[in-house]
């Protein structure tokens, strides 16, 4: 897999955005693999992999994991799909992470999915989620959102400046959301 030649669109959104649910619509009707950053570093603590407790600390306490273990692991998990369109989701998370991952893969992005949504609302969803996060506390959630107005809105503010970025209105319920994500992936006869 040659990874310059791959069709990558990135989703950035706060913490509780919705941007894993948002991926699963996209894979089921427009045929991406989705990559999640978060699962594959969850995936990679269970493995009891060398790196697994440094892992756990950071997401823990809502820090971003070196860009070097991140990139890795997204590499592998493109290189095992066998397919070349995919969701990068919840990476880059700051502009170190970006500038790594374009230096590494030279893959240069199509278009980047950003879910605006309020921080009650993205606290109110990640609080009802129940999955058993150990990131999905106040305490962390509110680490996470100071992390992502720091870290990774910049990263979207370097995406907006190259017109490469798609507002969606994240606060909306599942399916409008989705029809707004729709309305991007559809190509327009003009
Ligand atoms: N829900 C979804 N959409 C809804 C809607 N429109 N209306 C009502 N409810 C909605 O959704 C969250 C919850 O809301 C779910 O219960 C859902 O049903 C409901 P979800 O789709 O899971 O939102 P998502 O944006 O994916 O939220 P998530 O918590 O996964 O986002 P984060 O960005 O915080 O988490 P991630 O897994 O990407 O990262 C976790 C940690 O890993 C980071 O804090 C960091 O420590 C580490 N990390 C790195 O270090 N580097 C990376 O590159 C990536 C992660
Ligand atoms: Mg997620």
């Amino acid at each position: 897999l040659a990874l310059s030649s791959v069709f990558v669109v990135i989703l950035s959104g706060g913490p509780g955005s919705g941007k894993g649910t948002q991926c699963a619509n996209i894979v089921e009707h427009f045929g991406y693999t989705h990559l999640s950053a978060g699962d594959l570093l969850r995936a990679e603590i269970k493995s009891g992999s060398e790196n697994g407790t440094m892992i756990q600390n950071m997401i823990k306490e809502g820090k971003i994991v070196p860009s070097e273990v991140t990139i890795k692991l997204l590499q592998k998990a493109m290189e095992e799909s066998g397919n070349d369109k995919f969701l990068i989701d919840g990476f880059p998370r700051n502009e170190e992470n970006r500038a790594a991952f374009e230096a590494v893969t030279k893959i240069e992005p199509e278009f980047v999915l950003f879910f605006d949504c309020s921080e009650e609302e993205m606290e109110r969803r990640i609080l009802n989620r129940n999955q058993g996060r150990e990131d999905d506390n106040v305490e962390t959630i509110r680490k996470r959102f100071k992390v992502f107005l720091e870290s990774s809105l910049p990263v979207v503010q370097y995406y907006e400046a190259k017109g490469k970025v798609r507002k969606i209105d994240a606060a909306k319920p599942v399916a409008e959301v989705f029809d707004a994500v729709k309305a991007v992936f559809t190509p327009k006869d003009e």
